[in-house]
């Protein structure tokens, strides 16, 4: 089932099916809670600080970064909204419905050329909530020209504690943000120990999240040049919508394209991440 509510002038879709539940709220067609019915543990991480109001965006659960990563664009630096104007727009439940895999809905936000993206083009989200939570970002061209852009499913994972967590199946370089963008080499025994904010630019198309060595969340991606990984350890301190201890509980683990992906008139460009519980 589908259940419609609305508080502080925001809409929430509650989805409840044999398989899972998840929350949605539809200003940022933002995904705030995925719990599968096979173990009941809540695999996203919403800060307790979460603005739900639609004053700003939400920390927490799945941001829709879109049409540019973070703020560093390019264009006029500091003018535009991080991570694009998606996460912060109303968006609209354009259909449902039931299938094997569970329970299907698409959303799509309306925006306008002054927002920030002066292309003819349309976003939707396909979130399946099942055994798996699958999100699809499609961006089709409708345009006559063709466009590039940016974007990110920046997911909150949640985590016991964060003192006994692995990633596993990441490898190659990365850019460390917190080091002038310095290129390193990704570790074999990824743990996070302190402030991390990494563009991995292998495109890692299966990573696991180990919790005291048992892998609990498997993050598939498709359609990435890249991973993000974030925890800004002490510095969630001067975060206003986090506590100062909420980097303890939460892991971003984001499938992004950070360099230019180039969408042709008439074309798409579908970005995958499927939250697989194990
Ligand atoms: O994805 C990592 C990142 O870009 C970090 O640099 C960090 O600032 C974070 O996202 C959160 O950004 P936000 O605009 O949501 O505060």
């Amino acid at each position: 089932s589908i259940e419609v509510s609305e508080s502080s002038g925001i809409t929430f879709l509650d989805i409840d099916n044999s398989l899972a539940t998840a929350r949605i709220s539809l200003f940022g067609g933002h995904i705030l809670s995925f719990i599968p019915k096979s173990d009941n543990k809540e695999r996203l991480w919403l800060s307790p600080h979460a603005v739900l109001n639609g004053d700003k965006p939400i920390r927490g659960g799945i941001p829709v970064c879109w049409p540019w990563f973070s703020d560093d664009h390019g264009r006029e630096k500091g003018a535009l909204p991080s991570h694009g104007f998606l996460r912060s727009q109303v968006w609209q439940l354009k259909a449902s419905e039931d299938n094997a895999a569970g329970t299907t809905i698409y959303l799509a936000p309306s925006f306008t050329r002054a927002d920030g993206f002066e292309y003819d083009c349309q976003v939707t989200l396909k979130v399946t909530v099942g055994q798996s939570l699958q999100v699809e970002l499609i961006t089709q061209n409708t345009g006559l020209v063709a466009f590039s852009f940016n974007t990110a499913l920046h997911t909150y994972f949640q985590v016991d504690d964060i003192n006994h967590v692995e990633l596993t199946g990441i490898s190659g370089d990365y850019k460390d943000k917190t080091d002038n963008w310095a290129v390193k080499q990704t570790p074999a025994h990824y743990t996070v120990t302190g402030e991390t904010d990494r563009i991995h630019m292998t495109a890692a198309a299966q990573v696991a999240i180990n919790e005291r060595s048992v892998a609990v969340t498997r993050v598939d991606s498709q359609g990435h040049d890249s991973l993000v990984v974030w925890n800004p350890w002490q510095g969630a301190a001067s975060i206003a919508d986090m506590d100062a201890f909420g980097y303890k509980h939460m892991l971003c683990v984001e499938t992004a394209c950070t360099g230019d992906i180039q969408v042709a008139p008439g074309g798409q460009h579908i970005l995958t991440q499927t939250v697989v519980p194990l």
